[in-house]
């Protein structure tokens, strides 16, 4: 048997070859190459499809649905994908869902509790979604509504995102006017002049970044400002299918929002990455009252904590993955979509500050059925609106007003246990406030409870709020009637 004999020196010191060292040097430099590309190959796209105020039975994949709603893109990925059928949103308006989304924390832990707060920015200590990716190699992209800071160090791009293209401050955008100097569509850090329909140029902005980037691992964050106000779709569009003129644009709305879902699941296919792409489609809060959304068989709207302002229409898909045609009962959240994508990457979290979202793929796989002990909801003082969801038990309070209601029996919210079950609200009641006392003070200055003596100071607010509407009204008069204007 021949033996391989390590060539020694003077006093058995190993002598090297030094081809061979060239030699084992470029084979390992070829291995850590392939084994990169493996690493990255295996990485799933993350797409992040967020669409504002559709309300829960206005996708018809719901068995809810009404007749008029129409949603053939949508279904066919809810299909092919998990259905989250107790999916929540961290806020029941706008702007607070997005910075939870964004941090994977509750945004309460930096002081955002309503829209106002955060469209005003959210705290630059905070990392964001594409900055954990950042390390694992990802190109991040965000498309339409920011809603997380109108000043310009808040914008996208300081946020970790490579490319942006949309409105930075407020919740709502005109859909025709792209060239709004007060409110001007964004690419990158500059604002540009635009035009089209804001659905459909959301839709090839975000096309457009797929097909660029397909060969490497990308997140694209794709955040319609369909179906919010203003009421405004192409007249073409618009049909007699109910005898409400607003819910008939608001379906002529939602039918360019799932061409888009389409237009932007076909590019997957077609670039050949949608096997390997992690797809979250949700909505940002329920369906709106004023949009006349259907939320059915859920109870509320946007801006209340009963299940149809924070309950939403939420689907994932990742074939290479998850077997699609399936439905995940676990209550999850919007928070545990960050905290999932990096499981899914790989990818180690940056900074230090600790999620409250979790890996939500356990579930999503069937091997769990439960992803938190504890949901949490809370508007501050303002509304003195919040609630609690542990199991089964959900207790919604409202001023000084608590109702709590079985889910399980009774997803409608129509039945207040309450009186029933007083050690249970209390209970409830105790778990809101120890997490409430965790978060930061309200970045507005507001109280984070509501107090009986909250009342006087909230009409004075208002009776000062409707004479300064009147005043800048009656400036726009004023200009409106100059001679030549
Ligand atoms: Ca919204």
């Amino acid at each position: 048997m021949n033996e391989l004999k390590t060539p020694r020196g003077p006093g058995g010191a190993i002598l090297i070859n030094p081809y061979r060292l060239v030699l084992a040097t470029a084979l390992l430099a070829i291995f850590c190459s392939a084994l990169q590309e493996r690493v990255s190959a295996s990485q799933p796209n993350i797409v992040v499809i967020l669409t504002d105020d559709q309300g829960y039975a206005d996708v018809s994949y719901n068995s809810h649905h009404p007749k008029e709603v129409s949603t053939p893109n949508i279904d066919k990925l809810a299909r092919t994908s998990v259905i989250c059928t107790a999916g929540y949103t961290s806020g029941h308006v706008c702007s607070p869902t997005r910075a939870g989304l964004m941090t994977g924390r509750y945004q309460q832990r930096f002081g955002i509790y309503t829209a106002g707060e955060g469209g005003s920015g959210v705290p630059l200590s905070e990392t964001f979604f594409p900055q954990h990716l950042k390390k694992a190699g990802y190109t991040s992209g965000a498309f339409g509504k920011w809603h997380l800071g109108v000043d310009i160090k808040y914008n996208a791009l300081h946020r970790g995102f490579d490319e942006f293209y949309g409105f930075m401050g407020r919740g709502a955008h005109d859909y025709f006017d792209l060239n709004t100097p007060d409110h001007p569509i964004y690419r990158g850090l500059k604002p540009i002049k635009d035009k089209g329909y804001l659905t459909d140029r959301i839709t090839e902005e975000a096309v457009s970044f797929i097909q660029r980037h397909k060969d490497k691992p990308f997140f694209a964050y794709v955040a319609y400002n369909a179906v919010h106000s203003p009421a405004q779709a192409p007249a073409a569009d618009i049909r007699k299918e109910t005898d409400d003129p607003a819910r008939n644009t608001l379906m002529a709305m939602l039918r360019s929002l799932d061409a888009g879902v389409g237009k932007i699941v076909d590019t997957l296919k077609t670039e050949g990455v949608y096997d390997n792409t992690l797809l979250f489609f949700l909505t940002d809060n329920g369906g709106s009252k004023v949009m006349h959304a259907n939320n059915a068989p859920l109870r509320g709207y946007k801006q209340q904590d009963y299940e149809g302002g924070v309950r939403v229409p939420f689907i994932v898909s990742w074939p290479a993955k998850l077997k699609g045609g399936t439905t995940c009962p676990a209550p999850l959240m919007s928070i545990d979509i960050l905290p999932t994508a990096l499981a899914a990457a790989g990818a180690g979290r940056t900074g230090k500050l600790p999620f409250d979202g979790r890996n939500i793929l356990p579930a999503l796989e069937g091997k769990t059925d439960k992803v938190h002990d504890q949901l949490y909801w809370s508007s501050a003082a303002g509304k003195g609106a919040w609630a609690i969801r542990a199991g089964k038990w959900k207790l919604v309070g409202l001023k000084d007003r608590l109702e709590l209601f079985d889910l399980e029996t009774d997803i409608s919210e129509a039945k207040d246990l309450a009186r029933k079950h007083p050690e249970r609200v209390k209970t409830l009641k105790q778990l809101h406030d120890s997490w409430l006392d965790e978060m930061a003070e309200p970045a507005n200055g507001a109280a984070k409870r509501w107090s009986a003596d909250a009342p006087a100071a909230d009409k004075k607010n208002k009776k000062q709020k409707r004479a300064e509407r009147e005043k800048r009204r009656a400036k726009r008069r004023a200009e409106k009637e100059k001679p030549g204007e």
